[in-house]
C-alpha cells in the first residue's frame, strides 16, 4: 500500500467503523504459558515491504532483526526507482531473510498493466533472472498486488429502469444457437430477471440467483444460456426484468470464446463502475481471479518449484476470498501461499479464522498465510509503533502466520525497515522492538490476552530457549496504563516452586517515527519466587505507543556473557564446537567487512571489563578492531591459543553507558580470530 488514491477511497468505506466508541480498558492479564509451545521461532513478522533495498540500511540494522522475510519489486525502475530484488536477496541470503517477490511492481502508477503477452514477457524475464541469479531465499512470487483495489474491472449497474437495458453487439461466424455465459450479480434476496432480445426480437429472459452481494461486494456468478444468433453483427439488449441485476460481462462459446464487455455494450439510463472484481477490457478482458490462474500457469510452466502467492487483498473479505479459492480450486491454480494485507485496524483473529473456514468448507489443505502489508489503522505516523504492531505480532505469531511484513506508507523512504529508522541510519523505538522480537530463540509459546479480538489492546507474544535458558514476553497496546503478566508452568531449568526467577522489566519509548531512540529503558530488575508453578509481574505507568520485553532467567544465572553465536554477525560463520560456550562460535570472520556487534545492556554509566573468549589458530599474534558506540577503534591482540575452536581470553576496558551500548568486534590487520564469546564485569 502506497498510494494514497485508494487510501481515501478505503479510508472513506471504513470510516464507519473506525469511529465508533472504543471499549473502555480495565487492568489488564497477559498469560503466559510456558509449557504451551505453539511452534518455532521464525521471526515471521519481522519483515518489511522495501525495508531494505540496495543500499541502505546498513547490514548492522538489519541483522539483528533476523526476520523471516521482506518484500521487493521484481524489478527497479518501474513502481519503484529501487530495491530490485535480485541484488536485495543476495544482500539479505547471509542473514537467512528471504524475500517475496512482487511482480506487480513491473508497472509504473496503480498499475498500468498493458496486456497477457506483454505480461507474460514480464513474468519471463522475472523468473529467468532469479533463476540465474541463482538465489536460495526467494520465498516466492507475489502475482499481484491488492487486486481488490488495482484491478482495473468495469460492470454495469443501476440497470433499475423500466427503460433501462444494456445492448451487446455480437459477432456470429455462423447462424446456429450460442451458449452465453453472463457475469452478474444478484444482491437482492430472490431470483432476478432480464428480458433478452435478439436483434429486435423478444428471446425471453434470463434468470439470475442471487449472489449474496453486489459486483463490489465479489458476489459475482455466471449463468449460461442459449441464443440463436444470425452469422454476422447481432444486437442483444438486456433489459430491465423483475428485481435488479448487474452485468460485468457476457462470454459467446466458440472455438474460443469471445468476451463481450458490459461497458463496452450499449448502455441505456443505467451507469458504469469501477471494481477490482470485474472483468474489462483494460484488464484484457479477465477477471482477476483469471488473470490470477493464467499467470500461475505460466508461473509453474518457468520454474516448477516455484511458490505463487495471493491474491494480496488490501482488505480481507469474506466474499472475495471465497469467489477466489473457489475459481482457483476449479482450475488447478491454488497459491501455494495465501497472502492478503492488514492494514485498517481489521479484526485479524476473526479474517484468520474465516479463511481457515473457506479452506476446510472447499476441501483445501491448510496454505501457510502471508500477511504481506500490515500496519495499524494504515498511516505513516503509526507504522512500527510498538504500542500498535505489537497487538499484530502476538495475533500472526499465535495464529502461525508463516509471514507478515511491515507496510510502506512512509514515502519516499525505503530501506528504513518499516519505520523502525529515524532516518536512513538512525534507530527509533520501534527498531528496538523489533530487536528484542529478533533475539527471540528457542519456542514461541501461548500468551493469552484480554481480548483476541481486539486488534488496539494490550497483546503480546512469547518464547522460551530450554537450552539458552532463558523466556522473554514481548508486549504492547493499550491499557489504563498497567498490566499484569501473569507466567506460568515453568519449564524445570527454571526450577521449582519456592525457586527464584529474575525479570528484567525492559521499555522502549516510541515519540514518532522519525525520533532516534539509542537505547532502551530497563523498569525495574526483580526476583520473584516460583508459586503454584506462577509468577505475577505487575507493571504499571505503560504508554499505549510504546513497547515492552520481560526478560526472565532463573535467578543467579549471569546474564553478563554474551555469546557471538547470539550476535548480529556480518559476512562470517557460526560453527559448533564441543568447547565453545553455548557449543557455537563465529569463525571466519575473514574479510574487510566481517565484523561481530554485541549489544550490551549495562544498569551505570561507567569503565567495565571485558573478557572475550577467542580462538587463534595462526601460531602468532593476530588482531581485531574494536569500536563501541560509534567511537574510535581501537585494536585487540590475540595471543595464539592451542588451535582453532581451542579458546583463550583476554581482557580490555571499554567505557560503556547506561542502557544498551553496541561493542563491535571486526577484522583486524593481523591475522585471524574466532569469537566465542565476551563478558562485561
Ligand atoms: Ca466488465
Ligand atoms: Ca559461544
Amino acid at each position: 500500500m502506497k498510494k494514497k488514491g485508494l487510501l481515501v477511497l478505503l479510508i472513506t468505506a471504513l470510516l464507519g467503523s473506525m469511529l465508533s466508541a472504543g471499549p473502555v480498558y480495565a487492568a489488564s492479564n497477559l498469560t503466559v504459558d510456558l509449557s504451551n509451545v505453539i511452534g518455532p521461532v521464525t521471526h515471521s513478522a519481522g519483515g518489511s515491504l522495501y525495508g531494505v533495498i540496495e543500499n541502505k540500511p546498513d547490514n548492522n540494522l538489519f541483522l539483528p532483526l533476523r526476520a523471516k522475510a521482506y518484500i521487493n519489486p521484481a524489478v527497479a525502475g518501474y513502481q519503484q526507482p529501487w530495491g530490485a530484488v535480485i541484488p536485495v536477496a543476495q544482500r539479505l541470503a547471509p542473514s537467512g531473510s528471504q524475500v517475496t517477490i512482487r511482480l506487480a511492481d513491473w508497472f509504473t502508477g496503480w498499475y498500468d498493466y498493458t496486456n497477457l503477452n506483454d505480461w507474460f514477457n514480464k513474468v519471463t524475464t522475472t523468473v529467468n533472472d532469479v533463476k540465474a541469479a541463482g538465489l536460495t531465499n526467494v520465498y516466492g512470487y507475489e502475482i499481484w498486488n491488492e487486486p481488490d483495489g488495482t484491478w482495473k474491472g468495469r460492470y454495469v449497474g443501476q440497470i433499475d429502469y423500466s427503460d433501462s437495458y444494456v445492448e451487446f453487439t455480437v459477432n456470429a461466424p455462423t447462424a446456429k444457437s450460442y451458449a452465453m455465459t453472463v457475469r452478474y450479480a444478484n444482491g437482492t434476496n430472490a431470483v432476478s430477471t432480464h428480458t433478452l432480445s435478439v436483434n429486435g426480437t423478444g428471446a425471453g429472459s434470463v434468470s439470475y440467483p442471487v449472489t449474496g452481494g453486489w459486483v463490489a461486494d465479489a458476489s459475482s456468478a455466471s449463468v449460461t444460456v442459449n441464443v440463436n444468433l444470425r452469422a454476422g453483427s447481432n444486437k442483444l439488449r438486456f433489459g430491465k426484468g423483475a428485481g435488479y441485476a448487474e452485468l460485468d460481462y457476457i462470454d459467446i462459446a466458440g472455438t474460443s470464446p469471445v468476451r463481450y464487455e458490459a461497458e463496452n455494450a450499449t448502455v441505456n439510463r443505467a451507469n458504469l463502475f469501477n471494481s477490482g472484481y470485474a472483468s474489462s477490457n483494460t484488464t484484457g478482458n479477465l477477471t482477476f481471479n483469471e488473470f490470477f490462474s493464467l499467470t500461475y500457469t505460466k508461473l509453474k510452466q518457468l520454474d516448477p518449484t516455484a511458490k505463487a502467492i495471493g491474491p494480496s487483498f488490501a482488505t480481507y473479505r469474506h466474499n472475495a476470498m471465497l469467489d477466489f479459492m473457489t475459481y482457483q480450486k476449479s482450475k488447478n491454480t491454488l497459491p501455494e501461499i495465501t497472502s492478503w494485507h492488514q492494514l485498517w485496524d481489521e479484526n485479524f483473529t476473526a479474517n484468520h479464522n474465516d479463511y481457515r473456514a473457506i479452506e476446510n468448507s472447499l476441501g483445501i489443505s491448510g496454505r501457510p498465510i502471508s500477511i504481506n502489508e500490515y500496519s495499524g489503522r494504515g498511516y505513516a505516523e503509526v507504522e512500527g509503533m510498538p504500542g500498535v504492531v505489537a497487538p499484530l505480532i502476538a495475533k500472526f505469531e499465535r495464529l502461525r502466520v508463516d509471514t507478515a511484513m511491515q507496510s510502506y506508507w512512509d514515502v519516499p523512504y525505503p530501506g528504513r525497515l518499516g519505520s523502525l529508522l529515524a532516518t536512513d541510519t538512525q534507530r527509533n523505538g520501534g527498531w528496538w522492538f523489533y530487536k528484542w522480537y529478533g533475539d527471540m530463540s528457542g519456542n514461541m509459546v501461548s500468551v493469552t490476552p484480554p481480548n483476541v479480538n481486539d486488534i488496539r489492546a494490550v497483546d503480546g507474544f512469547a518464547n522460551v530457549d530450554s537450552a539458552k535458558r532463558y523466556a522473554s514476553v514481548l508486549f504492547g497496546g493499550v491499557t489504563d496504563g498497567s498490566v499484569n503478566v501473569v507466567i506460568k508452568n515453568f519449564p524445570s531449568f527454571f526450577g521449582t516452586n519456592g525457586s527464584k526467577v529474575r525479570v528484567r522489566a525492559e521499555w522502549t519509548p516510541f515519540v514518532n517515527r522519525t525520533t532516534p531512540v539509542n537505547t532502551t529503558n530497563t523498569l525495574f530488575e526483580t526476583e520473584y519466587t516460583i508459586s503454584n508453578n506462577q509468577i505475577t509481574v505487575p507493571i504499571s505507568g505503560l504508554y499505549n505507543n510504546d513497547g515492552y520485553r520481560l526478560y526472565i532467567t532463573p535467578a543467579g544465572q549471569p546474564t553478563n556473557v554474551y555469546e557471538a553465536e547470539d550476535a548480529a554477525v556480518n559476512h562470517a560463520n557460526i560453527a559448533s564446537g564441543a568447547s565453545a560456550s553455548g557449543g557455537k562460535y563465529v569463525a571466519q570472520i575473514d574479510y574487510s567487512d566481517s565484523y561481530v556487534d554485541f549489544y550490551v545492556k549495562v544498569p551505570t554509566t561507567r569503565t567495565y571489563t571485558m573478557t572475550i573468549r577467542y580462538a587463534n589458530g595462526t601460531g602468532a599474534n593476530s588482531t581485531h578492531n574494536l569500536a563501541y558506540n560509534g567511537g574510535a577503534w581501537s585494536t585487540i591482540t590475540y595471543a595464539p591459543t592451542a588451535g582453532w575452536g581451542q579458546f583463550g581470553t583476554v581482557n580490555v576496558n571499554v567505557n560503556l553507558t547506561a542502557g544498551d551500548n553496541i561493542i563491535r568486534l571486526a577484522k583486524g590487520s593481523t591475522g585471524y580470530a574466532e569469537l566465542d564469546n565476551i563478558t562485561i564485569n
